[in-house]
């Protein structure tokens, strides 16, 4: 959620600031973990109700071999394609901060580590698309949220080795408009391995599902007070591995800085029981007295 910067035409720049102040580094106590976790083997097949009872008491459930190494290798083709710009009507790549102004003068494989998000690219690329449709996986939400998913955002998190920024704790539904009663799962699928180096996703399960108040600080998030001295639990995944979590987990995951790729697709699902809310009923649950402020 940080400012975007249009350089020409096709390209978005994340400037790495909050209303014009540089972001800094996080501090690294904020991901004390107290575990790592291991998700369940066997893929989408293997889950049994026990594991939907898991995900409603704790709010996630972590699969292993979701995705065949076949559908990981597509997933990962047609991201390559579309950052490469092979796609002329795709606009949705946004680049690291680091890198702005060098894009014209960057390998392909440069460019490759250079991108922070990819975002709405299921209707450009049927490789992706067939990742967030996947059968076993909307067979999966059907049983979480009770009625048909409906799939409302993509997007592609990729962490390059070095650069690639902390996403700072937060609840995903303190980002949408939608009624807090209202299920949203989110489904990270991890294309790269992703481990607690380079930047796997990190949970706060102890914290209620319930709205918490975000502030602006390094993003739209949950202030580093409320966080430090706690524990987490780092979730991380093989490649194909996916993690179910609920719109309300407080999550984040930290700087990568290790020298391997992260890349992750990330695709939210709601259900379709309540009307759709405003930036202002939003903001009086997540927004601190009715308003962004920072903390
Ligand atoms: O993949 C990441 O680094 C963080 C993803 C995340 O938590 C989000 O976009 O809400």
């Amino acid at each position: 959620m940080t400012q975007l910067t249009p350089t020409h035409e096709n390209i978005k720049v994340d400037t790495g600031e909050v209303e014009g102040v540089v972001i800094d580094l996080h501090d690294p106590k904020l991901y004390s973990r107290k575990a790592v976790i291991e998700g369940v083997q066997g893929g989408f097949d293997a889950i049994t109700e026990a594991h939907i009872a898991q995900y409603r008491e704790y709010g996630f459930l972590s699969i292993e071999n979701a995705f065949t190494p076949d559908e990981v290798r597509d997933g990962l083709n047609g991201m390559v394609h579309l950052i490469n710009g092979s796609n002329p009507d795709f606009r949705g790549v946004q680049f690291e901060a680091s890198v702005r102004g060098k894009l014209d003068t960057i390998t392909s494989q440069q460019r490759q580590d250079a991108v922070r998000k990819l975002m709405w690219f299921v209707d450009y690329e049927p490789r992706l698309h067939a990742l967030a449709y996947h059968p076993k996986l909307i067979a999966l939400l059907n049983q979480l949220i009770g009625t048909t998913p409906i799939m409302f955002q993509d997007m592609g998190l990729m962490k390059p080795p070095k650069i690639g920024r902390e996403k700072p704790w937060h609840q995903d539904k303190a980002y949408f408009n939608i009624d807090t009663r209202e299920r949203v799962v989110g489904c990270w699928i991890a294309l790269d391995e992703a481990t607690v180096d380079n930047g796997c996703m990190h949970l706060m399960p102890q914290f209620p599902l319930r709205p918490i108040v975000h502030f602006k600080r390094r993003d739209w998030q949950i202030c580093d007070t409320e966080i430090l001295g706690n524990e987490c639990v780092a979730a991380p995944l093989k490649p194909g591995g996916i993690l179910l979590f609920d719109g309300l987990l407080v999550h984040g995951t930290p700087h990568n800085n290790s020298s391997a790729r992260r890349r992750a697709v990330q695709f939210h699902y709601h259900g379709n029981q309540y009307p759709k809310i405003d930036n202002t009923d939003r903001l009086a649950l997540f927004g601190s007295e009715g308003k962004e402020v920072y903390c």
